[in-house]
This record gives C-alpha cells, structure tokens and sequence, in this order.
C-alpha cells in the first residue's frame, strides 16, 4: 500500500496550550487555567484560586488567540494539508451548563477555521483536550457526574450545527484512557482530564472507574449526534497509547506487560465493538466497583461507533513488576529500556514502538488510524545570528516517519494522516514549561514571562516543507 494522494500532512495544537486570552471575550475560567509552571523535577501546582503573584501559562500561552492569522499562514507555507486544533469548551459556555453559547467565541474559531479553509487546510477538531469549565468541578463534580454528559452533548451540538459545512473530521476527546482505576495515578493527571486531584479523591477506584465509563459513553453519545447532524462527518476519538514491553522474557513478565498495555485499549474496544467490554465490567465487580449500564447507555454504545482512531505516541515503557529493580525515568515513573535513548524529560524515544503499535491497533479494529500527535520536546538554543539548528528534532521525526511509512507500505495499515504534535512551540501539558519546546517554529516566550512572542522557523520547518512536498520522502 502507498500513502494516500490525499495524505493529511500537518501538526496537531490544542487551545488551552496555545491561544492565551483566558478570560477575554466572555471566556469562563477552566481547569488548566488553574495549573502553574512546573518542571521535570516538579510537579506543576494546582491552586484554589487565581493567586496573582504565580504563573499560569495558559493564561497567554503562546497568543495564538490574536496571532492566528500569522500561525495559520506559516503552517500553510510548510504545506500543511491539515491542522488538528481544539475548541475551549469554557469559550463557548463559561460556566459549562448554559443553555445559550457565548457568540464571540463562536465567532473566533469560525474565524480561525474559515482562515485555514482559506489555505485550504483541513481543520480536525477536537471537542475536549482538558479544556473544562472549571465550574462543572465545583458544581457537578466533573465526569463523576452524567450530568455533565449531557453538557458536554450540547456544547458538541451547538459546533456540530455551527460547523457542519465547514469541519469534517471530529475528535471526541484527548486521551481520556490515562484514567484507570488500577493505576496509581498523579495529581496532574487525573486534573488535566477531569480537574480532579488524584489525592483527594475519596473513593479512587470507584471515581476512576465511573469517569472512565461517562466519559466513553459521551464519546459515543458525541459520535451517535454527530453523525445524526451530518452522516458524512467523521467521527474520531484520540488516544495515548503505547507499547508497553515485558522486563525480560519470563512468561509472568510477558503476561504483565500485556496486561499493562491492555488497560490503554477497553475505551477503544467499547467504541470500536459497538458495546462497553464485558471483561471490563466483569473486573469492576471483582473489585467492588459499580457501574451502571442502562438500556440507553446500551443503544448508544451501539449507535456510537468510530470512523477512525487517532493515536498520540510519544514513546514506549517496560511494564513495572515485583521485583523489578532498574532505573526509572523522572516523569511517568516507569522503568527505563537499556536499548533506547530517552529526551531529556525522561520519555524514551523508540521509532520502532510506532510502527508495532500502528500494526496492533489495525490488526485489531480494522479501522483508519490517524497519528494524532508525534514529536520530541527538546530545549532549543538559539544561535547568534537568531536561527535554530533543530537536528535532534529532525532526527527524531525522520525515524518515525520511517516506520510509519514501513507499516503502511509494507504492513498495509490503512493510516489516515501525520499531525505532529506542537508545529508550533506551545506550553507543555505536564509541565507547563515553555522551555520544552516541539515545533517547528519558535515562539520567543520564556518560563519567567519574558519574550515579545515573535516567531522565528527552525532549520525543521524546511525539512518539513520538503517531506510534505515529496509526500513523504525523509
Ligand atoms: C499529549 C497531550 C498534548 C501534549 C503532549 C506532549 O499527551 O495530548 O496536549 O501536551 O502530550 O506533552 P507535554 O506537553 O507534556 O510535553
């Protein structure tokens, strides 16, 4: 198999790490708006209130919100076919529950869409990248609540309506699957996907357990609209997966490692199957945990099921177990492989984890994939003349592509697309710092709040301009 003619060449952005403007144009104030800067080191704090002597990076971000225009045509001009952004969910309700949506924030993303379908850009959105009104926390209690399902359904109705003629492809959500009730999670992540402090929460398995569900069954109640509203949409769902790699090859390391793994896929199982997985249900119970499918819940998992899967991939883990005593890297807390190199943030950096994960996860839906997010988050420095001699960064996107190119020519994965993550230099997620950077454009904003934002291309935007004009040779 070839790549597609069509190929959808471009980067992947999300707004709350990106556009700034927090709390203008009748914006609400939403979960990250409440993270400070953090580091490798040190967790990114998650305040009460807004404590004016701290830093909130999403509070500028990187002002994509005034300087769209700018960044949309520079992305045009590096050939992208297709930019993934999300729609801040607290633009369009400030406090989440209203039943009327704020129409300048309307106003802006159809601005920012009708931009990129000027440069014939394909805009793919995303209905949820951590962006939630932070007063369905105080007042609902987030996804706990089904509730906020329905919250979540009219926010996605008002865009699906808005947009219908103009956005296609559609993401339900960003990486919900990072919530599981077996793992022993961290405070930012259990925050950045439902604004809930791991830590505090009272019954973790059981709370774990029910955002899972609500969240994937608002997927597919999202998917089931969306294609009520136009049956040419299509309907996508975007997760963190990665291989995860036995220890050593001792039978109970390998069923370990599977087991880990596995964990990452019964959101996809439940969208892809038409049903929420019974072995998933049958574990809840076992551990005393309850959920409660209804008869609608049913009809909608049936009625709700993806047109394509997207994947975010970063890298790869050895699956922690008993025993087991090697280094461990700084972020995730996993262990580290002795045959891969690893960023300077500890994640590791396995091109081959790629192409192995595509094949596992076409092999088992059958369904188009589209590479979500891809990329390196580096410390860039900027040379005397002003330029960015980015090598490491093309390095490392060269041998992506070329296993991703391996599994769709040789493997015949059917791949939608390449969006790589942060085209542009954005706020981190889990950090919060600027000083890890992924794009191919620099943004002249610092982590003490210094900078005048002006952007400059790196020696990776002309690489990249060459492998989308050759369709992919790298
Ligand atoms: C993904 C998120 C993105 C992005 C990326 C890189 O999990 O979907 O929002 O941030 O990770 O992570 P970070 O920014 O922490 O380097």
């Amino acid at each position: 198999m070839q790549l597609r003619d069509n190929f959808l060449w471009g980067g992947s952005i999300a707004a709350h790490q990106c556009e700034g403007a927090w709390n203008v144009s009748g914006k609400g104030p939403a979960i990250m708006d409440f993270v400070t800067v953090g580091s490798v080191d040190h967790p990114r704090e998650i305040t009460k209130t807004i404590e004016p002597h701290k830093m909130y990076p999403s509070h500028t971000g990187i002002d994509f919100y005034s300087r769209y225009e700018e960044d949309i045509q520079l992305f045009a001009e590096m050939g992208f076919k297709a930019l993934r952004l999300s729609i801040d969910w607290s633009r369009i309700f400030p406090k989440g529950d209203e039943e009327t949506p704020n129409e300048e924030g309307l106003q802006f993303y159809s601005d920012v869409i009708d931009t990129l379908l000027k440069y014939q850009i394909e805009p793919i959105v995303t209905l949820y990248h951590f962006e939630m009104p932070i007063h369905l926390v105080h007042a609902y209690g987030s996804w706990t609540n089904r509730k906020v399902i329905d919250f979540y359904l009219h926010f996605c109705e008002v865009l699906f309506e808005r947009f219908k003629d103009r956005v296609t492809y559609w993401v339900t959500f960003n990486e919900m699957n990072h919530i599981d009730p077996q793992t022993e999670a961290t405070d930012i992540f259990t925050y950045i996907i439902a604004g809930l402090k791991f830590s505090e929460l009272e019954n973790k398995a059981q709370t774990l357990a029910t955002i899972g569900y609500n969240m994937t069954l608002a997927s597919c109640k999202a998917i089931e609209l969306g294609h009520k509203i136009n049956p040419h949409f299509k309907m996508g769902c975007v997760f963190g997966i990665e291989p995860v790699y036995p220890y050593n090859c001792s039978p109970d390391y390998v069923m370990n490692a599977f087991q880990q793994m596995d964990r990452d896929f019964y959101q996809i199982d439940a969208m892809c199957h038409g049903t929420f997985p019974q072995y998933k249900l049958a574990e809840y119970q076992a551990q005393g945990i309850e959920i409660e499918v209804t008869t609608e819940d049913r009809q909608a998992f049936t009625n709700g099921t993806l047109d394509f899967i997207g994947m975010n991939y970063y890298g790869s883990s050895v699956a922690e177990f008993e025993g087991t005593d090697a280094e461990k890297s700084k972020l995730f807390g996993g262990l580290a492989n002795p045959y891969l190199e690893k960023s300077n943030w500890g994640w590791t950096i396995d091109p081959v984890g790629l192409r192995y994960l595509l094949n596992y996860t076409y092999r088992k839906y059958g369904l188009p994939i589209m590479i979500t997010e891809n990329g390196l988050g580096a410390e860039d420095v900027l040379a005397e003349d002003g330029s960015i001699q980015d090598d490491y960064r093309i390095d490392y996107l060269r041998q992506h592509l070329i296993q991703m190119k391996k599994a769709i020519e040789e493997d015949h994965v059917d791949c939608l697309g390449y969006l790589m993550w942060g085209p542009i230099d954005l706020v981190s997620a889990t950090t919060g710092e600027m000083k890890k950077r992924y794009g191919f454009i620099h943004v002249d904003k610092y982590d003490d709040g210094s900078g005048d934002y002006h952007r400059t291309k790196k020696a990776s935007f002309n690489w990249y301009q060459e492998v989308i004009a050759s369709n992919g040779k790298c």
